[in-house]
């Protein structure tokens, strides 16, 4: 403490301060005495306040009880946490770090939450910051190559590894600058790669700009690290934002730049490049259609690109977008309406909606079949201004396929050929050894619908906010048209379309009959895993005859321990309580609720998705009161596992931790053992137990997707150190046996698993590592 007893030297200021500071420091002592003491009594949220006070006003108290504070947050932070008062934990993380802005362990830990909320970016950007202020920091450092992909995503590896693509970009950009071209800028230049090529091919003057930070700075690094420090003039912007002279002194003669997605336009690079031809780009060359080359006019790299479309046939597709089965776990599904990915292209936008999903066709599990051949489904000029912006004016085209294989009709998949110029391109499509993945739209309007040969599949191509869209309309057979969405026939709006499926129209007959006709918009969203998941009959069946043994065997014990000696009403009697506490969307409540005498709680959230339950539940006869949905009635997080009501106990908690993807949800595993004391006697916890089976693996797929392979994919350039910077540890894939090569595969299983780091000096790990998780998480 200060010597308050110290002669005052300044008149009234000083009388003030020698009346303040016996006040103050009284007051300082006294809330750090509060604090220990809220803190031994594990009152948390006082103690915080108490510690903020005294760091506020006496902050030479910093070192002593920085630990204790940090423990006080962590604890007060966990409390607020599991009564979602979330807002309040960020609120005392950022006051925490206003008096500890360096201190990794909060930064670290600030991250994790940030990361479970869904705020991936935020998270994966506090990571960096801890590790950054202490790079031997292990929970940090786990953390970020968990998140590594939020900042630099996998596909950078990919495509760096692509040699072939590499070498052709180069080819084509030294063609453009020998001819002529001097001043170039790369849009969106990654890691720099491609403003390298033009720089090393002559150009005199290069421009680049990326509007990741992440990326902003890596590329920085990697020029330096090239020698090209003052030669490229890197820009931490988005092309649209840039203008002549501000970002650039005058205007270029070469736009290079990769910004396509897997279908083509999604990253925006016909805005993109709209924008360059109006204030970036020389005029483009005119007349003969010949480029000249020379530095009066402009052009781009790539000069341009045909999409091509193809129908196929794909059970990996179909599980993921649509309902497969007309029964689920013994459930007739009929009147749950139509259920969707949230992947399709033939409804209004909105936000939870994407028009198509992307998958390597040739590495999919099961395979593909075609059932058309490759049609062009569009051709651009990425030289004509016109062209560009004609494009989204343009009227919704109709093309027609010719189907020459039988089969069900699952979605259609796309890809492009990108012209680099008159000699070079590059082909994204499924036979092709490239990184590329196809684009997929989803077929899901009709629950299925077998093509055969000599139909006609009639397709329409549009292209709307940016985005391609295809859209499988109808089938022409014998000549007839067949609408494949059930729900319209544009030929005749007032009836319903034919469906050539007599199980689908059975199943929709039978779901009005039960549910009254549904409206046009009503259906349902579930995410690919969910839908999944739904159409895994083995796992609905597994849980169907456990649930089924356990009621069976409790049937014949003598009494019901629930009602054992206390009145109960009528209702209640003999009734068993089973709790599904699944996250997203789980049948498993109304398959337990089918057994009958059964009381099922469901943790679903949604309502469109509780609604699903309850049109299900009335159609297959179990009645409004035997399904409740638990979350409506549980206020917090900490409510998810009480007692079914006072004096009553959980005859099953199914409590499946184990998501899609492999990952096994530690905070529900946690809550399986304070489950065990809410089961009634021979009550169950399901699943039972759960097996973790490992195997060491060999796979070139997946070295190329972890890391840059060295100098050489990279045309010499050294770019393989800094990226690799953002190598992940663990990763999740579906591995099939092109993938890998393994003592044993199994085919359509997901795993999660730490790849080796061939070519990573600086790990000593030698080898696998645990799958294991976000601490907290
Ligand atoms: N992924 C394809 C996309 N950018 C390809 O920030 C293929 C996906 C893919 N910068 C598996 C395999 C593959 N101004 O760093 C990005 C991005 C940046 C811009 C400035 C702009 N207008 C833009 C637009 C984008 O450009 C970089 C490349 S974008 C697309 C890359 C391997 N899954």
């Amino acid at each position: 403490m200060p010597n308050t007893s110290a002669r005052p030297k300044h008149g009234r200021r000083a009388r003030r301060r020698r009346r303040v500071e016996p006040a103050r420091d009284q007051l300082v002592s006294s809330s750090l005495e509060s604090a220990q003491q809220c803190l031994l009594n594990q009152d948390y949220g006082t103690a915080f306040v108490h510690y903020l006070l005294v760091l506020n006003l006496a902050p030479v108290f910093k070192d002593f009880a920085q630990d204790s504070f940090r423990f006080t947050l962590f604890k007060w932070a966990e409390e607020l946490d599991s009564v979602g008062r979330i807002q309040e934990l960020f609120d005392c993380y950022e006051q925490a770090l206003e008096i500890f802005p360096a201190d990794e362990v909060i930064l670290n830990s600030m991250g994790e939450h940030l990361f479970r909320m869904g705020f991936r970016d935020e998270a994966a950007g506090h990571f960096h910051k801890a590790l950054k202020l202490k790079p031997d920091y292990p929970e940090a450092r786990e953390n970020f190559y968990r998140v590594a992909n939020w900042l630099v995503e996998r596909w950078h590896f990919l495509m760096l590894n692509d040699h072939g693509r590499n070498r052709k970009y180069q080819q084509a950009i030294h063609k453009a600058v020998q001819s002529g071209c001097s001043t170039v800028l790369d849009i969106g230049t990654g890691t720099g790669i491609l403003g390298m090529c033009a720089k090393k091919a002559g150009a005199a003057e290069v421009y680049a700009c990326e509007l990741s930070k992440t990326m902003y700075e890596l590329a920085c690094e990697v020029v330096a690290a090239n020698g090209m420090e003052g030669s490229i003039k890197i820009l931490h912007k988005k092309s649209l934002d840039m203008e002549v002279p501000t970002d650039l002194p005058h205007r270029v003669s070469l736009v290079v730049t990769e910004t396509v997605d897997a279908g083509l336009f999604g990253e925006g690079i016909i805005e993109s490049l709209i924008h360059a031809w109006h204030h970036l780009l020389l005029p483009p060359e005119r007349g003969d259609g010949e480029f000249r080359g020379d530095s009066t006019s402009g052009r781009v790299i790539p000069a341009g690109a045909t999409v091509f479309c193809m129908a196929v046939e794909c059970l990996e597709i179909r599980r993921h977008h649509r309902l497969c089965a007309a029964e689920v776990g013994g459930l007739p599904m009929a009147a749950a309406g139509e259920l969707r990915s949230p992947v399709s292209c033939n409804q209004e936008q909105d936000d939870s909606t994407e028009p198509y999903t992307t998958e390597r066709l040739s590495r999919l599990p099961g395979g593909y079949r075609a059932l058309t051949e490759p049609f062009t489904a569009l051709t651009i000029d990425f030289n004509n201004v016109q062209e560009l912006e004609g494009l989204s004016s343009r009227e919704v085209r109709e093309i027609r396929l010719p189907v020459n294989q039988g089969g069900e009709l699952d979605a259609l998949a796309v890809w492009f050929q990108l012209h680099l110029d008159e000699e070079n391109s590059l082909s994204t499509g499924p036979e092709e050894d490239t990184c590329w993945e196809q684009a997929i739209y989803p077929v899901h309007s009709a629950m299925s619908f077998a093509l055969k040969p000599r139909d006609e599949l009639i397709v329409d191509v549009s292209c709307r906010d940016a985005y391609l869209r295809l859209c499988c309309v109808a089938v022409l057979r014998d000549g007839h048209k067949i609408y494949l969405d059930k729900r319209v026939d544009l030929q005749n709006p007032g009836k319903p379309a034919p469906n050539p499926n007599p199980e689908v129209e059975l199943c929709s007959a039978l779901a009005c009959l039960q549910t009254g006709p549904s409206e046009p918009e009503d259906f349902c969203m579930l995410e690919c895993s969910e839908m999944a998941l739904l159409n895994n009959q083995d796992y609905h069946q597994s849980f169907r005859l456990a649930l089924t043994k356990l009621l069976s065997e409790l049937k014949f014990k003598n009494g019901n321990p629930n009602t054992g000696g206390t009145a109960v009403s009528a209702v209640d009697s003999g009734l068993r309580y089973v709790l599904d506490v699944s996250e997203g969307f789980s049948l498993l409540s109304l398959i337990a609720a089918r057994q009958g005498q059964v009381k099922a709680y469901s943790s679903v959230e949604k309502t469109k998705q509780q609604n699903v339950l309850r049109r299900l539940a009335q159609a297959n006869g179990i009645s409004e009161q035997h399904l409740e949905f638990w979350l409506n009635h549980t206020e917090d997080e900490q409510g998810v596992l009480q007692r079914p009501s006072r004096e009553k106990l959980w005859t099953a908690i199914i409590l499946d931790c184990v998501e899609t993807c492999g990952l096994i949800r530690q905070k529900l595993m946690e809550k399986a053992s304070l489950a065990r004391f809410l089961l009634e006697e021979g009550g169950r916890i399901f699943p039972g137990k759960i097996v973790v089976y490992g195997m060491l693996v060999e796979s070139d797929t997946l070295l190329l997707e972890s890391a840059v392979q060295g100098r050489e994919p990279t045309l010499g350039f050294n770019i393989a150190p800094f990226i690799n910077q953002f190598t992940m540890s663990t990763i999740f894939k579906v591995l099939s046996g092109r993938h890998i090569s393994a003592q044993t595969v199994t085919q359509d299983t997901t795993h999660s698993f730490a790849p080796f780091e061939k070519l990573a000096p600086s790990t000593t790990s030698s080898g696998l590592c645990s799958p294991h998780h976000l601490t907290g998480s």
